[in-house]
């Protein structure tokens, strides 16, 4: 599989089709998920064309840590860093990816159950 230029997130990022775009840097954009699992639902995404964290380069770590610094300081914005949130990243088929853009959900809002059906 390669990289979708034409695929949902890519078209998101480069301002094509409307996202509730929560937050924005130069290698990171976070928005709303369309189809929400908890009252707090933002999908964290780097700009990179990269499909999954199976797909990710060594040279990608500043990214990815960028990445997880983004989901602090959006949980902290949105308020629900005390009560707690969760963070997947879904890789292939198993995990149910179904977008091949990498991307971190953060989920809040809500108790959670432990593990993850
Ligand atoms: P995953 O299963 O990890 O690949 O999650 C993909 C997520 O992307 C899923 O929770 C729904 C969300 N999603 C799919 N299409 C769109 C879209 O067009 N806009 C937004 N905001 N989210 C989308």
């Amino acid at each position: 599989m390669t990289y979708d230029e034409n695929g949902i997130f890519a078209k998101i990022i480069r301002k094509e089709i409307p996202a509730k775009i929560v937050y924005e840097t130069e290698n990171v954009l976070a928005f709303e998920d369309v189809n929400p699992k908890a009252p707090v639902h933002v999908l964290i995404v780097p700009k990179l064309r990269v499909m999954s964290v199976d797909d990710l380069a060594d040279e990608h770590a500043q990214v990815m840590g960028e990445l997880l610094l983004a989901a602090r300081d959006i949980a902290r914005e949105l308020g629900v860093n005390e009560h707690g949130y969760r963070l997947v990243i879904n890789t292939n088929a198993n995990a149910g990816q179904e977008v091949f853009h990498l991307h971190v959900h953060l989920l809040a809002g809500r108790k959670m159950t432990w593990p993850p059906g």
